[in-house]
């Protein structure tokens, strides 16, 4: 079978990638493009996993209550608690409220009763502080149980939010925007990768040469011969990583960015990983 693609085909693709990613740093199309669309399924997940809330009380707890709006509600309870509310129940995605900024747990305390029909209700008190939340739209359910308190309650605002987020509306305006991240270059994150990959066993005679020129035959062979297969083998390794994360979009880890740069920008180094840049 002829062969289609050559390794001299992916050569060129990497340095052209890699030259274009170097010489767009303003504003490249195709990294906004990456950017807009990693937002786009963060946004959708964000908003999904506000619809539903869960809560949790201790303390003296009986009765329930269960309400599809405000307008359509039923129950009796009484209680003596401390409760908090929390965000879906899967904890590790409590991240996602935590990183937008939002308040993962609600609490409250005290005593509280009520009994509600449809529309109406009477309660102990207006204080909002001593029992869980309750919005005008939403579905709810809470159980006392003697000494505990359940709840759950799904968002008729965020239900509303989340669908009209497929279509582009974003009615509660908390979907992340790019003008407020820290800027990334998946592109160039994914040409630089596949540069260091393909071009990083070009470290070995640079190496070699550099140190022959600087401190002579003898260290060229030792010294610089190991200095260059070093430097060959962290490119590699970068550039696989770099490669695997690029949708990230994050900045260089090895500087100079590209083994072939027609002016020397710095000095050779390895910088800290960027995990800890902000989404
Ligand atoms: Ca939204």
């Amino acid at each position: 079978m002829r062969k289609i693609l050559g390794w001299n085909h992916v050569l060129m693709f990497a340095l052209l990638l890699g030259m274009w990613g170097a010489g767009a740093r303003a504003e490249n199309p195709v990294d906004k493009g990456f950017v807009i669309a990693e937002l786009y399924v963060w946004n959708r997940i964000a908003d999904f996993l506000e619809i539903v809330r869960g809560g949790v009380a201790v303390g003296p707890a009986c009765g329930a209550e269960i309400a599809l709006t405000e307008y359509a509600q039923l129950g009796a309870y009484a209680s003596n608690e401390q409760g908090v509310t929390f965000p879906h129940f899967f904890p590790p995605l409590w991240v996602i409220p935590h990183l937008e900024g939002d308040r993962i747990f609600v609490d409250h305390a005290g005593k509280y009763w009520t009994y509600s029909v449809g529309p109406w209700r009477k309660e102990l008190s207006q204080d909002r502080d001593a029992r869980f939340p309750r919005k005008p739209w939403d579905a709810r359910a809470q159980v006392g149980l003697g000494v505990a308190q359940l709840y759950v309650d799904f968002d008729a605002d965020q239900i509303g939010d989340f669908f009209a987020g497929f279509l582009g509306f974003d009615p509660l305006r908390d979907d992340k925007e790019p003008g407020t991240l820290v800027k990334r270059e998946p592109a160039r994150q994914l040409g630089r990768g596949v540069s260091n990959l393909l071009t990083g066993a070009w470290e070995i005679p640079v190496n070699i040469d550099r140190v022959n020129r600087d401190q002579g035959g003898f260290a060229a062979c030792s010294y610089g011969l190991v200095q260059g297969l070093w430097r060959f083998g962290l490119r590699e390794v970068t550039g696989a990583f770099e490669v695997i994360t690029f949708p990230f979009g994050w900045t260089p880890i090895i500087e100079p960015e590209f083994p072939f740069q027609p002016v020397r920008s710095t000095d050779w180094r390895v910088n800290p990983l960027p995990f800890q840049n902000p989404y």
